[in-house]
């Protein structure tokens, strides 16, 4: 409760950020493809709060309306900078869209202003959509997926794998990326059943004719090495880079491209 009203200026506040994590591709997954914008908040008394903790407030608050809109834009300008700066039109930014948001708020707007004002290609934006957003089934949320796949921003399943896994929602909407939840990818190197597993969501994708799969948590090279025998397309990690601030993100940048 008391971090509810907390929160609830923390906009205004300017006590939420956005952090950037990197995500790999190519060959040996050698190759910089884009980064996950992760929103984070610093209360000056409580310190960082986790969004495993403030995200369900934002959610059961509504404001996660304000907060997701805030994360998509900085990330949107972010990587119309990297884009820039790396001179590269290939890299991408994935920001996390809540169901609340899709219910509740006009993502589609909120999209096609982000993509006007800076001027980044549509397929450059990713939007991370939980197996809740899409059970939840509610036309509306629906009806947004479908209308962003038309606007060309590419649809990112979060946390596959995990949840209530149907795939009979695979058809109501086009989706371009799964990504696989860490808590495959964590013993992959020990565990034959994680192995199997993961190999069966990346052989759903190619099914499906996806553009890829992103396994997320790859810490060694062991893991990495599993992932790009089963045939995964990107990585995502803390061997690859933490979730940092725009500038320390930047200069890990520069030493991969
Ligand atoms: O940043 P961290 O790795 O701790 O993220 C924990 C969880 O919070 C993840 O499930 C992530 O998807 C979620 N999360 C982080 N930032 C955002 C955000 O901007 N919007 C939404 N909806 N979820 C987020
Ligand atoms: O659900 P989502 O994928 O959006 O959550 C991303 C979360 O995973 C963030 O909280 C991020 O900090 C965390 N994370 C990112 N890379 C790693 C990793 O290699 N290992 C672990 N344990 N967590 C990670
Ligand atoms: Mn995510
Ligand atoms: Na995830």
């Amino acid at each position: 409760l008391e971090l509810a009203d907390a929160l609830r200026g923390a906009l205004d506040r300017a006590e939420i950020s956005v952090v950037f994590q990197p995500i790999r591709g190519g060959a040996g997954f050698a190759d910089l493809v884009g980064w996950e914008a992760l929103a984070r908040w610093t209360h000056p008394d409580f310190g960082p709060v986790s969004p495993v903790e403030f995200v369900p407030i934002a959610e059961d608050t509504g404001l996660i309306v304000d907060i997701g809109a805030f994360v998509m834009r900085r990330a949107a300008r972010q990587l119309a900078d990297w884009q820039r700066l790396f001179g590269s039109q290939a890299l991408h930014v994935s920001v996390n869209v809540s169901s609340v948001q899709l219910m509740r708020d006009d993502v589609c707007g909120l999209v096609a202003g982000v993509l006007e004002e800076t001027g980044l290609e549509p397929h450059s934006l990713w939007l991370e959509i939980t197996e809740s957003v899409v059970l939840d089934r509610t036309d509306m949320a629906l009806q947004a997926l479908v209308q962003l796949g038309e606007m060309g921003v590419k649809l990112a399943l979060d946390d596959f794998g995990t949840g209530y896994s149907s795939l009979s929602y695979l058809k109501d909407f086009d989706l371009h990326v799964l990504k696989v939840d860490r808590a495959f990818v964590r013993n992959l190197a020990a565990d034959r059943r994680d192995q199997d597993l993961t190999k069966a969501m990346i052989d759903v994708a190619a099914a499906l004719r996806l553009e890829g799969v992103v396994a997320e948590g790859v810490e060694d090279e062991e893991q990495a090495a599993f992932l790009l025998e089963l045939g995964c397309s990107m990585a995502q990690g803390w061997l690859y880079g933490k979730p940092l601030p725009a500038e320390e993100a930047t200069e890990a940048a520069r030493e991969t491209l």
